[in-house]
């Protein structure tokens, strides 16, 4: 045992006031290392004392106990111990980015709200995107609903618009939201499926909630697998109501459409992405808003009177059912754009705390009993994750307009209001936070009469028209996928009772899909339909919902990706580089190693990715461009192997020369239009711009 002490600690060789500079030796293993100089402030302890060493603590002696009089591992080891919160009870997994709003189109004869009023002005946003099921550590992609949850910090208080991907709910009334949650997250017993709906505990719940059933046309669509979150839509699901400056109201429903167009991953493509890069959507907002390729969304509104509501077809309250844009077009308003990334993921995306019930004067609610329980819920939950009623002080949540009231201590209290008067009214202080009646919040000026019940109204028993309508929106392509994912999940349910049940559901809305599920579902006989509670109307298809129909034909927002070798050809790799570069295509050349490839011609070529770690899934669109001896060395490669039949298997378009033919054959890749001579890079450009729908047939059986 060596008694003797050694100096293990950290020693700076200058210091200028509280800020040091110069280069640190730290001792690792005994050796001092050097760690390059700058201008550092002190490292302290949350009380400001400096450390003198942060690699030790403070011992007997150098093989004796440590010390209980050590404060500096005491405070730094207790802080650590509590850093985590609870994670949000949904929506825990998460991506939040800052940006503007900016109207466009003032609304001004419907509401006086200023954010909706005054053009061109740009009003600051964080805005946070998340999967619905997972934990805070869940994979990006699962097939699940994507929150989109915009703060708008107005001139007139926080606004949050708290939207979904998909604009109709599960259900109808908040009692039931518990329900619904505790059915589709993990099984309380065996804590999985971690984010998914394919399992029993979810299809028993929807099975026996019929309100459910649109929904659940949209969740079995390619929108619960998106592309990126700059390329989902956002809906605020309810109706809301605008008032202008006489008190009179008209309904609104809002809408966000991104720029890039909608477009969607194949399931297949989404299950191996969910392997390849587990936080493939937060990483492609974080390197497009870090390489200045700012998301945009639209921000349009669907405005209707209640005489119009009087006629639809259905009960513009029921969160189950949408406004087709047929009906009530959209008006384009405003846009947002997001374009930057917060300092720190914790301070800001973890604690952003949205509630509906943050609204301005000048827009107010509706009676959709779904919103009313939201009302309640978020400010509830924040309390619990965030720990006290203070926690619109944390710069994220905090107002950027003056906010002043009498609501005082509490824990974490930031604020020091100073005086002796907290209450109101009052006459002893002349600057005390006063009642604003001109300009502050006013509810609508609504009459409601009737008999107080646990009641569901008459008007929201059809369950299955707007379900319908959705399925037969579809193109032949979109409707194979949402019988392919119905046979998939319900595949993962062990129960057939309740199988049979979502097949029964499925005859009211088309019976082709019902017998389609049941095939793949091996029913040789369908299953009788409930009983519903109102009969079907046929309503028009609506094209708008409809991904393929809002794909854009851009290589903006997307990403290609090319395979080379050694001894590949140079003048290729660049034709097609430039030519994906130009179309605004984000390109990545990836080799069987990262760092420099030997082209022919003794051109060297520094790949950005390496195969196995870069696989086909993260693209829009490949090139292969491969030697004689790039061939023969990757033809013995699975993972080369993968990324062109996964390319040819997600309908992407692939560029070849003779060398990537070579490795298609070899891979047994078939031939089709979307497979292009990499020379005729105008071709490839306009292919890789879209999938290669018809090729899907020959590719996989769909239900
Ligand atoms: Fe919710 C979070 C969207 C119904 C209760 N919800 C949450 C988030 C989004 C939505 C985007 C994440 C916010 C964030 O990023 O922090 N929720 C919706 C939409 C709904 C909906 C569009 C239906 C139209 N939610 C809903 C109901 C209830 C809740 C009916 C309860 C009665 N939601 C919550 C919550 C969460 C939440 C438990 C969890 C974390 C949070 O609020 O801040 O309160």
């Amino acid at each position: 045992m060596n008694n003797e002490t050694t100096n293990h600690s950290a020693r700076l060789t200058k210091e200028k006031g509280s800020t040091l500079n110069g280069d640190l030796q730290v001792a690792v293993g005994g050796e001092l290392h050097q760690i390059a100089g700058g201008q550092h402030p002190a490292l302290t302890t949350n009380q400001g004392v400096a450390l003198s060493d942060n690699q030790n603590s403070l011992r007997a002696n150098p093989s004796g106990p440590t010390l209980g009089e050590d404060f500096i591992l005491r405070e730094k080891i207790t802080h650590f111990d509590h850093e985590r919160i609870p994670e949000r009870v949904v929506h825990a997994r998460g991506t939040g980015v800052h940006g503007f709003f900016e109207l466009t189109t003032s609304l001004k004869q419907y509401t006086t709200a200023k954010i909706l009023t005054e053009v061109g002005e740009k009003t600051p946003v964080f805005t946070r995107m998340s999967t619905v099921a997972g934990g805070a550590g869940s994979v990006d992609t699962p097939r699940d609903v994507r929150g989109f949850a915009v703060k708008f910090y107005t001139k007139e208080g926080n606004w949050d618009l708290v939207s979904n991907n998909i604009p109709v709910f599960f259900i109808q009334d908040a009692i039931k939201f518990p329900d619904l949650i505790h059915a589709l997250k993990m099984e309380p017993d065996r804590g999985f499926p971690q984010s998914s709906t394919a399992h029993d505990t979810f299809w028993d719940f929807i099975s026996l909630t019929p309100e459910s059933m649109h929904m659940v046309m949209w969740i079995m669509s390619d929108r619960t697998i998106p592309r990126s979150l700059r390329m989902i839509e956002g809906f605020g699901v309810h109706s809301f109501r605008l008032i202008n400056h006489l008190g009179e109201s008209t309904f609104v429903k809002f809408h966000w459409r991104p720029k890039l167009g909608l477009q969607s991953t194949i399931w297949d493509e989404a299950v191996k992405i969910s392997g390849a890069d587990q936080d493939f959507h937060r990483r492609d907002m974080f390197d497009a808003i870090t390489s200045g390729n700012f998301p945009e969304w639209e921000f349009a509104v669907q405005l209707f009177t209640q005489e119009e509501a009087d006629t639809f077809p259905f009960d513009h309250l029921d969160p189950t059912k949408l406004i087709p844009e047929e009906l009530v077009p959209l008006q384009v308003i405003g846009r947002m754009v997001l374009d930057r990334w917060p300092n720190n993921f914790f301070a800001e995306t973890e604690q952003v705390a949205y509630c509906p019930s943050h609204i301005v004067p000048g827009i107010d609610f509706s009676n959709d009993p779904l919103l009313q329980g939201r009302l309640f819920s978020y400010h509830d939950t924040q309390l619990s994750r965030l720990g006290t009623p203070n926690f619109h002080q944390i710069p994220i949540n905090a107002p950027k307009c003056p906010f002043a009231n009498h609501q005082r201590d509490g824990q974490m209290q930031m604020a020091q209001p100073a005086g002796r008067v907290a209450y109101e009214p009052n006459s002893l202080s002349a600057e005390s936070p006063r009642e604003a009646p001109a300009y502050g919040f006013h509810s609508a000026a609504v009459t409601e009469t009737g008999v107080k019940g646990r009641i569901r109204a008459a008007s929201f028993a059809d369950h299955y028209s707007q379900a319908r309508m959705f399925y037969i929106s579809q193109t032949a392509y979109e409707q194979a996928h949402i019988a392919s994912a119905l046979v998939f999940e319900l595949s993962k349910v062990e129960h057939v009772h309740v199988r049979d049940a979502i097949v029964g559901h499925l005859r009211h809305i088309e019976e082709a899909l019902a017998k389609r599920v049941a095939l793949g579902l091996g029913i040789d006989e369908l299953p009788d339909a409930p009983v519903a509670a109102m009969p079907v109307q046929e309503m028009k298809p609506s094209p708008a919902l409809q991904i393929i129909g809002k794909m854009q034909d851009t290589l903006k927002g997307r990403a290609i990706g090319i395979l080379i070798a050694n001894g590949s050809d140079g003048a290729v790799i660049e034709q097609i580089r430039k030519a994906a570069t130009d179309a605004g295509a984000a390109v990545k050349i990836i080799a069987p190693n990262v760092g420099d490839v030997k082209l022919a011609a003794g051109l060297k070529l520094n790949a950005d990715g390496q195969l196995a770690g870069s696989p086909s899934v993260l693209f829009d669109a490949v090139a292969v461009i491969l030697s004689d001896e790039g061939v023969k060395a990757l033809s013995m490669e699975s993972a080369a192997i993968d990324f062109v039949r996964d390319a040819f298997g997600h309908l992407k378009a692939i560029a070849v020369d003779k060398g990537g033919q070579t490795l298609l054959k070899i891979a047994n890749v078939g031939q089709d239009a979307g497979v292009l001579d990499a020379n005729d890079k105008e071709a490839f450009i306009a292919a890789a711009k879209t999938r290669q729908w018809d090729r899907e047939k020959s590719v996989r059986t769909l239900a």
